[in-house]
């Protein structure tokens, strides 16, 4: 059941695609209370209520115990005391006494204290009268997950190429680069389906061009990579270039394009090009413009696209610099002492991202001129939005790769997301697992981390054990930062160790493709948390570092530095299958409870449940050469095990052909049942 209450006259924010009649009177469970320009609404936490979502947000999977703030922020240097990261996902359920789901539809500062500055209260802070909020009440975590999913629209769906690996790193410059990278990858026999480009393609970061000393034939070097099955996947910025004679530049300003100052001026920011304007992204003709922009790179053979910068990150405001470089001169032959020293550090610091830059643009909307701090967190969402609505009308029939930096509620059904700069550190790759269910709480299915770290530097054995954390994810990509250690595969000792890894996922992608594709389809969460599953269960609360991957797996990866083991616990008895290669595993049964269950360097543990079936296929080095006709399939068969199995060609949009399922049964004597369009054989794996 879903309430909706609606304050004053709220910005449409089109996060929701479903009417729902308005209530009358205060919202239920909340107690609400006005001050001079923003609402409060609070809740009492009983000692043993959790609270799970707010999407992309750092801490656990449990929210508890922070003040989180909702306000895109590009926050390359985050850890656990940051409060606002790239995304704005207002929404979050209270499990306990009382269990319901709170939606906060407000595009502008929204900050949720849970439990911080109080233990026992919640309180939601919203930076304006002006919004709509739902409360969602359901039969169970899931289904509030399931209605609230049915109320925000259907994620997005990726082709499947880009289940594969993906290799990135902020430093290929030209072709040679890129085809080393290529080289490396098909010479080691190590899968690969994707080749990022990041802004070095473009003609001085001007989005749209490519720089044609570096990229001699750009369309060529596209189809020669691609008949090595690799895709080229360029960076789209958010800031267009000040320069005149550049299209993007000429057109945006004839037509009014950009964001203006208060005077009517477009606004001047200086981003990777230097001095930018940034298209206001909140006018659909704009939109229309933009994205009408990829069929560029669209036409030279390009299928996908990663969106940067769009929070918008702000390097300085023009005026700004102008202030602090004046302020700078009168610091000349002056004695620095601790004060004026602080004081200088933080007058240019400050230039950088700075929320009062937020007030000095406008966007033309449909209800007119708009503050951009009133709706920051629509920036992102509408670049990406502008993206996916171009693809729908330039390749209507083809699925094309789209995910975003920034976002926010709704801007699942255009892109995914991956989660910004992170660090080589153990703990990032802990907070991108405990991350994960929340992001598909909010409709984000197609996620996940830079890989080995963004910034700073790798070392071998974190990329090893966050390729096996990273196994399930549908976004796996190794991406880094010029400036760090090199961490493509091939830097480091043990290749043959990492080939294994990316074998296994390659086995894996039947299986993972399918539980997307079954999540993405019914509404429903592809990772989940265990206290989703088990519900009943006691303990599953406290877990942290394990989730349920589909409807069949659990993991529990390793993310610490030298361990060669960890605690595990199971909320039911399972079968531990301990892989080392995709042909090389071994298994064990271990009841329900607390273990401590041993996985050296090269060892990756994956929990089947009873009566569940894991699909394991034969691999390739690319996602188009995995061979479907002979699968294995995995069962720890108590009463009898059976599987929905959803499969298509991963590029057409032929979702709802019920030709796409196929179901397999297995038998406690392991003979095997097999409904679906082609016929296929199995070797039943009876554990
Ligand atoms: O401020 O394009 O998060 O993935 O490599 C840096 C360069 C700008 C930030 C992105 C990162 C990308 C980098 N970009």
């Amino acid at each position: 059941m879903i309430r909706k209450y609606t304050y004053g006259h709220p910005f449409l924010t089109d996060a929701v695609v479903r009417k729902i009649q308005e209530e009358t009177g205060k919202p239920v469970y909340l107690e609400e209370t006005e001050e001079t320009d923003q609402l409060l609404f609070t809740y009492r936490m009983k000692e043993t209520d959790l609270v799970y979502g707010l999407g992309e947000s750092v801490r656990g999977i449990n929210k508890r115990g922070w003040i989180y703030e909702s306000y895109c922020t590009d926050e390359s240097h985050h850890h656990e005391n940051t409060s606002a990261l790239y995304a704005a996902h207002n929404f979050l359920i209270i499990k306990g006494a009382q269990t319901f789901g709170i939606f906060i539809d407000y595009p502008g500062k929204v900050t949720f204290d849970i439990g911080y500055t109080y233990m026992d209260q919640l309180q939601i802070i919203v930076e304006d009268k002006n919004l709509d909020l739902y409360v969602i009440e359901a039969q169970s975590l899931r289904e509030i997950v399931r209605e609230f999913r049915e109320l925000i629209g259907r994620s997005y769906i990726p082709p499947k190429w880009a289940f594969g690996y993906q290799q990135s790193r902020w430093g290929y410059k030209n072709e040679t680069d890129i085809r080393k990278i290529a080289a490396e990858h098909r010479e080691n026999h190590l899968p690969l389906d994707s080749i990022y480009l990041d802004i070095d393609y473009m003609e001085r970061y001007k989005d749209f061009t490519i720089d044609k000393e570096r990229f001699q034939d750009f369309s060529s070097l596209v189809k020669e990579m691609k008949e090595q099955h690799i895709h080229l996947v360029p960076i789209i910025d958010a800031g267009v270039k000040i320069e005149p004679g550049y299209f993007m530049y000429e057109e945006g300003v004839k037509n009014g394009y950009f964001c203006k100052d208060a005077n009517g001026e477009e606004f001047v920011a200086g981003v990777w090009p230097g001095k930018v304007h940034f298209p206001d992204f909140l006018s659909s003709e704009v939109r229309q413009w933009f994205g009408n922009q990829y069929a560029i790179l669209l036409d030279m053979g390009i299928e996908g696209f990663w969106n940067d910068m769009n929070e918008p990150a702000i390097f300085y405001a023009q005026d700004r610099l102008e202030q602090v470089l004046e302020k700078a001169g009168r610091f000349q032959g002056e004695n620095l002492d601790i004060d004026k020293f602080f004081g200088f550090q933080s007058m240019v610091g400050n230039l950088c991202n700075n929320r009062e830059d937020h007030k000095k643009f406008y966007h033309e909307t449909e209800i007119g001129k708009v503050r951009h701090d009133k709706i920051h967190n629509l920036y992102g969402y509408n670049m990406t939005r502008a993206a996916g609505a171009a693809f729908d009308r330039l390749r209507p029939d083809k699925r094309i790769l789209m995910f975003s930096r920034s976002s926010y509620i709704g801007m699942h059904r255009y892109g995914g997301i991956w989660t910004g700069d992170n660090k080589s550190w153990w703990q990032h790759m802990l907070l991108n697992l405990k991350m994960m269910p929340s992001l598909n709480m909010v409709g984000i299915l197609y996620t996940g981390a830079d890989i080995g770290g963004f910034s700073q530097n790798t070392t071998e054995d974190l990329l090893m054990r966050w390729i096996q954390a990273a196994m399930f994810f549908p976004l796996m990509r190794n991406h880094s930062e010029m400036h760090s250690r090199e961490q493509e595969i091939c830097r480091f000792m043990h290749v043959k160790e990492f080939r294994n890894f990316l074998e296994i996922r390659y086995g894996m992608i039947p299986y993972i493709y399918s539980e997307y594709m079954k999540a993405a389809l019914s509404n429903d969460m592809y990772v989940q948390p265990l206290a989703f599953v088990y519900p009943e269960d006691k303990f599953v609360q406290q877990v942290e570092d394990q989730l349920m991957v589909g409807e069949s797996l659990m993991i529990a990866p390793i993310c610490e530095q030298n361990a060669t083991g960890r605690y595990v616990y199971l909320p039911e008895e399972m079968a531990m299958i301990r892989f080392r290669s995709l042909h090389d595993y071994d298994v064990e049964i271990l009841f329900k409870g607390h273990h401590y269950v041993q996985a050296g360097l090269y060892e990756m543990l994956v929990f089947l449940r009873p009566d569940k079936i894991l699909l394991l296929g034969e691999g390739g080095e690319a996602v188009q050469e995995i061979k479907t006709e002979k699968i294995k399939a995995i069962a720890y068969v108590k009463e009898g095990a059976s599987y929905n199995w959803y499969d298509d060609d991963g590029e057409s949009k032929d979702y709802e052909n019920p030709e796409n399922y196929s179901r397999l049964t297995v038998d406690i004597d392991g003979s095997w049942a097999y409904q679906g369009k082609e016929l296929k054989t199995f070797v039943i794996e009876k554990l």
